[in-house]
């Protein structure tokens, strides 16, 4: 019975290479996507003092205080409103920041990220 040959061995993965020794490199299409986005958004209560809600806007989301005393009134009359938009991570660690500081002060305000 004859032996089988064994397959024959594959080439290395090298980069091309023209005669005269040149290396050819390719240019692949970037796989990375922009980072998904994700908004903070506050919602509104009856207890949490509406300074506070202005200095957290302030505080962790780069807020003059004309810009933070709007968003906060746009909560309060509206029910919610979106303090940033930020990738995943960012608005997580905002959320929770805010969350933090809140509790820590005993105040029952809520923040959410929503994908935007
Ligand atoms: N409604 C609150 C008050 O009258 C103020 C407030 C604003 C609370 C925004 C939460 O996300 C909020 N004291």
């Amino acid at each position: 019975m004859p032996e089988e040959t064994p397959p024959p061995p594959k080439p290395p993965a090298v980069p091309p290479r023209e005669p005269d020794g040149v290396v050819v490199a390719e240019r692949k299409a970037a796989k990375t996507k922009p980072p998904a986005l994700y908004q903070v958004v506050m919602l509104n209560d009856d207890y949490t003092p509406m300074e506070f809600v202005v200095m957290v806007l302030q505080r962790y989301f780069h807020r003059d205080i004309d810009a933070a005393t709007h968003i906060m009134l746009l909560i309060h009359h509206e029910g919610r409103g979106v303090c940033g938009v930020y990738p995943k991570d960012v608005a997580a660690t905002k959320v929770e920041l805010v969350l933090t500081a809140a509790r820590r002060e005993g105040h029952p305000l809520q923040c959410i990220m929503e994908a935007a």
